[in-house]
């Protein structure tokens, strides 16, 4: 009797110690197995008195019993633990935040073309879009440039054929008007342009203008640069103020470069403005009447105005970006600063 009380006891206590459902299972083979503990012990019975065996085989049974209750409750345990280990190494923390998709966001230039377009649509101008591959007449014939002129010089050109350029101005989208619309109209477009420079800071092959014009009758100097004047203070703030200087391109007569109040310091001189307390945005005049009259327009009767400038100088000076390159380079630490 003895000897199955010691059995049971350190079954008892090494099945409860039991680390592994492998180390489990060689256990209950040990103890419970056809050649385990008890099944020898139970071999050995019959060697005892007679009057001690039936004692002894019950006792052996219910040991067994005892045994196998707690095998199946120490596996019901490890395996919940298996379960709990594997949950643990599965485990996905939700309260991480996600992470985030890249949103695109729109270009600084695209921004600024929106801002112009939103002022101009605001004075009564209506949006128009021209190609970017022109005829030569467009870009040059049809704006007053006699052949050879030495202004198309200032306006180093890329020729795709003998008839075809790259525009190197929007104003080439004059034409393309006058041939369809009879005055009186305001109408301005926004795009590319293209020119054979050497790229620096504030000159590229590649970079945007505007231009508008209006005709009617009896326009003059003054509504130029009072519309002139609201754009740039739509555009600047209230403070701004144009001046206009003469200037001479083929298309205007008179014709004049504008600038604007320095923005930065109203006037009195500064770094930005190189201390003239003016900045300058672009050329502007009223539209010659040789163009008029070349699209059949009484020149006594109407006349209009035209101004042009570059997109790029906007946010240029908007943000102080020293560097046109950097609009068209895609680095997405410059880009995102403009959301
Ligand atoms: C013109 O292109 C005229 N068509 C403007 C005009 C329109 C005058 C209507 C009269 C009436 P200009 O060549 O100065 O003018 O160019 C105008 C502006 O375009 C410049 O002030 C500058 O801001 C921008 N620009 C010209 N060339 C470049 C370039 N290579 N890179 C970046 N911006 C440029």
């Amino acid at each position: 009797m003895a000897k199955i009380d010691e059995i049971a006891a350190s079954a008892k206590q090494r099945i409860s110690a039991a680390g592994s459902t492998a180390e489990l299972d060689a256990l209950e083979t040990e103890y419970l197995g056809r050649k385990g503990a008890l099944s020898e012990f139970l071999k050995g019975i019959g060697r005892l008195a007679p009057e001690e065996r039936k004692d002894a085989g019950q006792r052996t049974n219910q040991v067994k019993g005892e045994l196998e209750a707690l095998v199946a409750v120490k596996r019901a345990g490890l395996s919940s633990g298996d379960r709990a280990a594997q949950l643990e190494r599965e485990k996905v923390d939700i309260t991480l935040p996600a992470i985030r998709p890249q949103h695109g966001l729109q270009h600084v230039l695209t921004n600024t073309a929106d801002q112009i377009a939103a002022a101009l649509i605001g004075l009564g101008f209506e949006r128009w879009e021209g190609p970017e591959l022109e005829h030569y007449k467009y870009n040059f014939g049809a704006l007053n440039y006699p052949d050879e002129h030495p202004a198309m010089d200032d306006q180093d050109t890329f020729w795709v054929d003998d008839e075809h350029v790259l525009r190197t101005q929007t104003t080439a989208f004059q034409g393309h008007i006058f041939e369809t619309r009879k005055p009186p109209f305001r109408i301005f477009t926004i795009g590319r342009c293209f020119r054979h420079e050497a790229v620096d800071r504030t000159h590229s092959h590649t970079f945007h203008q505007v231009d508008a014009f209006m005709v009617d009758e009896g326009v003059s100097m003054a509504h130029l640069k009072g519309t002139l004047g609201q754009f740039a203070r739509l555009m600047f703030g209230d403070a701004v103020q144009v001046r206009f200087r003469p200037d001479f391109f083929p298309f205007v007569e008179p014709g004049v470069d504008y600038a604007i109040t320095c923005i930065f310091c109203g006037g009195s001189g500064c770094p930005v403005c190189k201390k003239s307390g003016w900045i300058e945005l672009g050329g502007a005049g009223l539209v010659h009447p040789n163009i008029l009259e070349s699209y059949g327009i009484d020149a006594k009767r109407y006349s209009g105005f035209a101004f042009g400038l570059g997109v790029e100088r906007i946010p240029m000076l908007q943000y102080r970006v020293d560097d046109l390159r950097h609009f068209t380079e895609n680095d997405l630490r410059f880009l995102k600063q403009f959301t």
